[in-house]
């Protein structure tokens, strides 16, 4: 059993020592990442018109061959969401410790490009982008304003991954071999259900790689972590990469 670091809670040696030591660390981000710019998370009930349904319905293959325009406005309002949101100091800090240190990845089940908007290039998108379309049968990414494929005509849908649908390869293959490659994996606002991604932080445990998880809530990864620190992004991510970068006292 892992040796597990009761203070955990709190911002502990062991931890300190650990994010400063870290030479490849990879970062693995979820809905709760975006929560505080006002995304709000899956499991977050839907508002509005869209609260009677389950969003692991609308975002499939079926629902869109079924209800094309439904699924189209859902993905309308939820655009308007992401332009309107501002990235916030979790994201920027996640910036900063990719400008200390270089080989930090970010691997994010997150559409909203977040990231790459606070700041951060080494990101990898799993399950695509929401401002982008590309076409439901050729695949071929669309310039907006078209409205049907270019290459076959076919019917335009968010660039993003459905369940039920392959993630890409690239960013999977990319995705899995920076967290068995990495030497500190932190876990921050995922509650670890939706597969493949829930895989990662696992590989991590598995390759005996120190795993940090932020989240408010207990997820099913909470008790194996090598650091539980609950609370949110916003106020854990700019603490510990104060402690990386040596501009905090610790
Ligand atoms: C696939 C894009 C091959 C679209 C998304 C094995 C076992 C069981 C099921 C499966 C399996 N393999 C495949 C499946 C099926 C499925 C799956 O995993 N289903 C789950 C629900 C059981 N997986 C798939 O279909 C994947 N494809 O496997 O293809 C295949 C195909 C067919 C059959 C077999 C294999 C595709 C999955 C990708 C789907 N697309 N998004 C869109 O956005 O519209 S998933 C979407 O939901 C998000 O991208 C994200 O991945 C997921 C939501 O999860 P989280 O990000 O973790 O967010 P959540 O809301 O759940 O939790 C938020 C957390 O944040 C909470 O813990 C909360 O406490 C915390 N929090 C809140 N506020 C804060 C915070 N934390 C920090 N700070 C805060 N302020
Ligand atoms: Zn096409």
């Amino acid at each position: 059993m892992r040796e597990r670091d009761v203070a955990s809670e709190a911002m502990n040696q062991h931890l300190v020592t650990r994010l400063r030591a870290a030479r490849r660390p990879v970062v693995l981000t979820g809905a709760g990442m975006s929560a505080e710019s006002g995304v709000p998370t899956f499991r977050e009930a839907q508002s509005g018109l869209w609260a009677r349904f389950d969003p692991m319905e609308l975002a499939t293959p079926e629902a869109f061959e079924r209800h094309p325009q439904r699924v189209l406005d859902w993905y309308a309002w939820r655009r308007e969401l992401v332009a309107r949101a501002k990235p916030h100091a979790g994201h920027r800090a996640l910036a900063h410790w990719e400008a200390a240190n270089p080989a930090l990845w970010v691997i994010t089940q997150n559409v909203d490009g977040m990231h790459q908007r606070a700041g951060s290039h080494r990101v990898v998108e799993l399950h695509g982008r929401i401002d982008r379309d590309r076409c439901h049968h050729c695949a071929a990414v669309a310039e907006p304003p078209a409205k049907a494929c270019a290459r076959c005509g076919g019917p335009l849908r968010p660039d993003v991954v459905w369940f039920g649908e392959m993630l890409p390869e690239q960013a999977l293959r990319q995705a899995f071999q920076a967290v068995v490659e990495a030497d500190l994996v932190l876990s921050v606002g995922t509650s670890t259900l939706v597969q493949p991604a829930a895989s990662l932080p696992e590989e991590a445990l598995a390759a005996g790689v120190p795993v940090v998880e932020i989240n408010p809530e207990a997820t099913p990864l909470s008790d194996r972590v090598d650091h539980w620190l609950p609370g949110t992004a916003s106020a854990w991510l700019p603490r510990l990469v104060a402690v990386v970068t040596r501009e905090s006292q610790y």
